[in-house]
């Protein structure tokens, strides 16, 4: 075993306390950071509350650079850990450093020495009874994350049983003939309409044990075995439930009647699966938003609240979660009850405070224009949490804007504005250190659109749009032009929505659709307003909204 990954095991958490953020314990973590890098780094990867730490840069031990987040001061900023994730990030932090070292001596002193700090974290870790005693529940569990999850409370529920009826599907088949010279097998529906099914598609998903792995509900068969001008050798029908073919090489395939009438080829029926897998559905809005509240507990809790909370988001694009206690940590539970949170160079959660030598706009009192976060990811996050720890009293008001909706606007007004927002790869950058050093740079068009031309995700952040501009001079007027309209648009009366949040409410958005700003406060010698924030992958989310929908509906 290499010193890398024994310093690393050594300090890996269970799975259920890490978001599932750790990297595979197989895989050889970054190399160790220099001292030097640490000595910058460590506190910034320790997130402690506002209270008990000092202000971000206040104790730093030394010069950053100059968009590092520098604070804290050695090995007390590691002590100061508060929780689970704020271990976990530190020794990402320790251990996940891509610099090198000067010699391999160098590098095994330090691997050495940062395995002994990862050990004194885990002593620490014991030690600090009051603020992070994390006692073991029956299945190692921390009891942190099983009082805010009673042991996977949404499986408790789930066995509980539940109001909703699965959906009706009546699939009964009259009969079954092979078609065009046996290319197609038509099947003929008791209540008079047919589907067709090519005989290629029919083979590719025999359901048998031999083409199909039903323990993992994949396909076995390979390609190279499939013959895809294959035609049916005989097809019959068994009891209006099922049909059977056999193939030239006497292979034989049943299909239930159910299962078939889902997957038929016409029009209505593969909207209809698209959006059974996808809820396309979506509800614009404006000023005149109706922002739907859910008590958070009952979000972590109640499958129906949590089914409820995530069809919302699908939709509407945002849901406001209440009375969340008002401390760090929450959102790691959010993470729990939909998978796990997304990882970035910001740290698996973050804290959105006026720091000195900001590595981030939105880390000052300064006013944040409609943005979405992050386009300077080739795949941004796609939703987002933050949860109000303390708010300030005069200012800091969070506004929303439908990003979508706006950019359907534009089209219609300007269609030329339109088509150069997306069309136009624009440059965002970021360079900086937080959970570790970072120089991100991507190219972006603001509005994304599919391939009806219809706008699917925006991408725009002003802060991080880079000074440089990939096109050609001719061109740059008519972009400044168009964002401006876009810009415009956004911000007129009729679309924002304009609200405050108090201690305790977590909003949650859809990142790729919604844009958010925020109002400027007043800077003072404490900090007076404090968010934690978190993402997390739609994959992710939309994965626990469907096993929610077919726990509570029974439906895919
Ligand atoms: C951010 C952000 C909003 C706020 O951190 O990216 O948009 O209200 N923050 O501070
Ligand atoms: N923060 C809030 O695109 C961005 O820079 C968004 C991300 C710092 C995690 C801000
Ligand atoms: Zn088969
Ligand atoms: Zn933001």
């Amino acid at each position: 075993m290499s010193l890398h990954s024994y310093c690393y095991r050594r300090v890996c958490l269970s799975p259920s306390e890490t978001l599932g953020l750790v990297p595979d314990a197989a895989q050889p973590p970054a190399r160790p950071p220099t001292a030097a890098a640490n000595g910058r780094r460590r506190a910034a990867a320790a997130p402690s509350s506002a209270a008990a730490a000092p202000r971000a840069g206040e104790a730093r031990a030394g010069p950053g650079p100059a968009r590092g987040r520098g604070q804290g001061n050695g090995f007390c900023g590691l002590f100061s850990i508060v929780s689970t994730a704020g271990i976990e990030t530190a020794l990402h932090s320790v251990l996940g450093t891509p610099q090198k070292p000067s010699s391999s001596e160098d590098f095994i002193r330090e691997v050495k020495m940062w395995a002994a700090v990862a050990s004194a974290l885990l002593r620490a870790k014991v030690r600090q009874a009051g603020t992070c005693s994390l006692p073991r529940g029956p299945k190692g569990r921390s009891a942190v994350a099983a009082a805010a999850l009673p042991p996977r409370c949404w499986q408790r529920t789930a066995r509980a049983g539940h109001t909703a009826q699965p959906r009706s599907m009546k699939a009964e088949i009259q009969k079954v003939e092979a078609l065009e010279e046996n290319h197609f097998v038509c099947v003929h529906w008791e209540d008079g309409s047919e589907s067709r099914f090519p005989c290629v598609w029919l083979r590719d998903n025999c359901q048998c044990p031999d083409c199909f792995l039903d323990s993992a509900k994949a396909r076995k068969l390979l390609f190279e075995d499939l013959d895809v001008n294959i035609v049916v050798k005989d097809v019959t029908l068994t009891d209006g439930k099922k049909i059977s073919v056999t193939w030239p090489d006497e292979h034989t395939s049943e299909y239930e009647a159910k299962w078939l009438k889902k997957r038929c080829f016409s029009e209505e029926a593969r909207e209809e699966m698209r959006k059974d897998l996808f809820l396309p559905e979506r509800q614009y809005w404006g000023s005149d938003l109706q922002l739907l509240e859910l008590p958070f507990e009952e979000v972590l809790c109640s499958d129906e609240s949590a089914y409820k909370w995530l069809c919302t988001l699908k939709k509407v694009g945002i849901v406001l979660l209440t009375g969340a206690p008002a401390q760090q940590g929450e959102l790691v539970k959010l993470g729990h009850r939909i998978g796990f949170l997304r990882l970035t160079f910001y740290g698996p959660t973050w804290q959105v405070q006026d720091k000195t030598d900001a590595n981030n706009v939105a880390y000052t009192t300064g006013k944040l224009s409609f943005h979405t976060d992050y386009p300077v990811m080739q795949h941004p996050p796609g939703v987002q949490f933050l949860h109000c720890i303390k708010q300030t009293a005069a200012g800091g008001e969070s506004e929303v804007v439908d990003g979508l909706h706006v950019a359907n606007k534009l089209k219609k007004q300007n269609p030329q504005a339109f088509q150069i927002l997306s069309s136009t790869a624009v440059d965002y950058t970021d360079v900086g250190v937080d959970y570790c050093d970072f120089a991100m740079q991507c190219k972006q068009k603001i509005i994304d659109i599919d391939y009806r031309g219809q706008a699917v995700r925006i991408n725009y952040n002003n802060a991080t749009r880079d000074t440089v501009l990939d096109i050609p001079a001719e061109k740059v007027r008519p972009f400044y032009a168009a964002l401006k309209e876009f810009d415009d648009l956004l911000n007129s009366r009729e679309h924002k929505f304009t609200y405050k949040m108090k201690p305790g409410d977590v909003v949650t958005f859809d990142n790729w659709r919604l844009l958010h700003g925020r109002r400027s406060y007043r800077s003072g010698a404490t900090v007076t307003r404090h968010l934690e924030g978190a993402y997390a992958d739609w994959d992710v989310v939309m994965s626990r909204l469907r096993i929610l929908r077919k726990r509570l509906l029974g439906r895919n």
